[in-house]
């Protein structure tokens, strides 16, 4: 199962830089860093987890660069398998010249995620804890990256595992009455099975539910702005944003394509979009604009709807309350500093994306619709992509047959059936039930180097 080549790659990002960092792990590593690396000590005999002063020269004896070598003996390691790790100046050349040197001494240039695929394999992490590696990489804020570094730390894996060996556990107890197919369980054990089984919904229930927050942490908070044309929307868009992005112009129908940035706001990550303004049209683009809009607005975690203060309702605004109605919003009474003839209702929002009055407000308010109130700093480590979350839905809808089936009496082998479904679904989330081809198209998506 595990690989028994020796990779290396350059493991930080390209470009000007004072260091970079060429990771090299697999049994020829010390080997290969005793071909290429001339200081004090030979690598292989250096002390594990020590840093050594050197020069790497490549294959024509040329000297590659000055460098600083770590030597992490096996199984000690981030993959488990000897390693090295070179740090050398950052830039083009020297991190390219120092891998060549370590590619002509015998090493094979990693794939993406490969030493992170190695740590996997030689169980120094489980795969939901080798997908937080990636998590914290791409994180956009610390609360995101801190909520990734728990999943890292064994986080969901914990949860996942507790609910799993119950059921594990659960299933011996019923194997032992399969054997006795004819007899009724005794009322003491078909209580035990049936607390048992509605404290494992409830756990998965809780992990789907705190799965919302790490999702929302890692992707970032699908924010819509919407409303009719004019309302003030890309006005509002610059200003959360803190930039002159969008097109501004008194003439209703400015936007026409849907315009995105990223902001954060108390730790949330959120991909903001502006919209074209929503009305009947004939205008064949802004059309287009108008759909790509509601398009938006089905696909968001927030939608922000922007009504003009300085007017009455229209039939247009109205037809937008009832459309978002059904949709997480907050309502926006915007242009506030002109007098205000809109009657203003008590959950509306007053804000000016002129002057940025109600900005604090409107910034509290979405953080407070998107995390129902609960502070995400404190870490919530749920299901953080959709194949996670497709294993949590499903080993749900399993012990949920299994709690109906134990209602209706039903046989203890499709009793036992759904229990062994519910657990190699939760087994998927750490990757004890999963195929190599699955396993191949998630540390694809890994960047090399890690
Ligand atoms: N006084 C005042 N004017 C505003 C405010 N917000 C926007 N405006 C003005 O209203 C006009 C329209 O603003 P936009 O931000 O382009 O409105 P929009 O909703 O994006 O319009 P469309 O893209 O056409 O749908 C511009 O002249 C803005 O300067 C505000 O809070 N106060
Ligand atoms: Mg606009």
């Amino acid at each position: 199962m595990i690989p028994s080549d020796t990779i290396a790659a350059i493991s930080t990002a390209s470009g000007p830089a004072a260091l970079s960092m060429i990771r090299i792990s697999g049994p020829r590593s010390l080997e290969i860093a005793d071909t290429i690396f001339k200081g004090r000590l030979l690598p292989s005999q250096m002390p594990s987890h020590t840093l050594h002063l050197g020069k790497i020269s490549g294959g024509k004896n040329q000297s590659a660069d000055q460098t600083m070598l770590a030597v992490m003996k096996a199984p000690h390691s981030f993959t488990g398998q000897d390693m090295a790790e070179i740090t050398c100046h950052g830039g083009e050349a020297a991190p390219q010249a120092v891998l060549q040197a370590c590619l002509e001494a015998g090493a094979r240039q990693a794939q993406p995620g490969e030493f992170t695929l190695r740590a996997y394999l030689n169980g120094r992490l489980d795969l939901a804890q080798a997908e937080a590696v990636c998590d914290i990489i791409n994180a956009r804020t610390q609360t995101a990256a801190q909520a990734a570094l728990e999943r890292l730390e064994g986080g969901l894996s914990r949860k996942v595992s507790e609910v799993r060996e119950k059921l594990i556990a659960l299933l011996t107890l019923l194997e032992a009455w399969v054997d006795f197919p004819e007899e009724d369980i005794p009322a003491a054990e078909f209580k035990q099975l049936k607390d048992a089984l509605d404290q494992a919904s409830e756990k998965t229930k809780r992990l789907l539910d705190d799965s919302r927050a790490s999702l929302i942490l890692k992707d970032g908070a699908r924010v819509v702005i919407a409303g009719r044309p004019n309302a003030g929307k890309s006005s509002l868009f610059n200003m959360l944003l803190k930039e002159e992005r969008a097109i501004v112009t008194p003439s209703p129908g400015t936007t026409r394509d849907v315009l995105e940035g990223w902001i954060e706001i108390g730790g949330i990550p959120l991909r903001l979009f502006d919209t074209a303004g929503l009305r009947e049209t004939s205008d064949a683009i802004e059309l287009i604009g108008v759909e790509r809009a509601r398009g938006k607005m089905e696909q968001a975690d927030l939608v922000l709807l922007v009504l003009d203060a300085g007017s009455a309702l229209t039939s247009e605004d109205k037809r937008l309350l009832e459309l978002t109605s059904a949709f997480n919003r907050i309502v926006l009474a915007n242009k506030c500093d002109l007098p205000v003839k809109l009657e203003v209702e008590s959950d509306w929002l007053r804000i000016s994306s002129i002057t940025e009055d109600g900005l604090k407000e409107l910034e509290k308010t979405i953080v407070n619709t998107l995390t129902g109130g609960h502070n995400w700093e404190a870490g919530a480590a749920g299901a953080s992509n959709n194949r996670q979350m497709e294993a949590l839905k499903q080993a749900a809808r399993f012990l949920n047959n299994a709690s109906e089936g134990l209602e209706k009496k039903s046989s203890w082998e499709f009793l036992a059936q759904d229990i062994k479904e519910a657990v190699n679904s939760l087994g998927q989330i750490t990757g004890q039930t999963i195929g190599d081809e699955v396993l191949n198209r998630i540390f694809e998506q890994f960047c090399i180097g890690k």
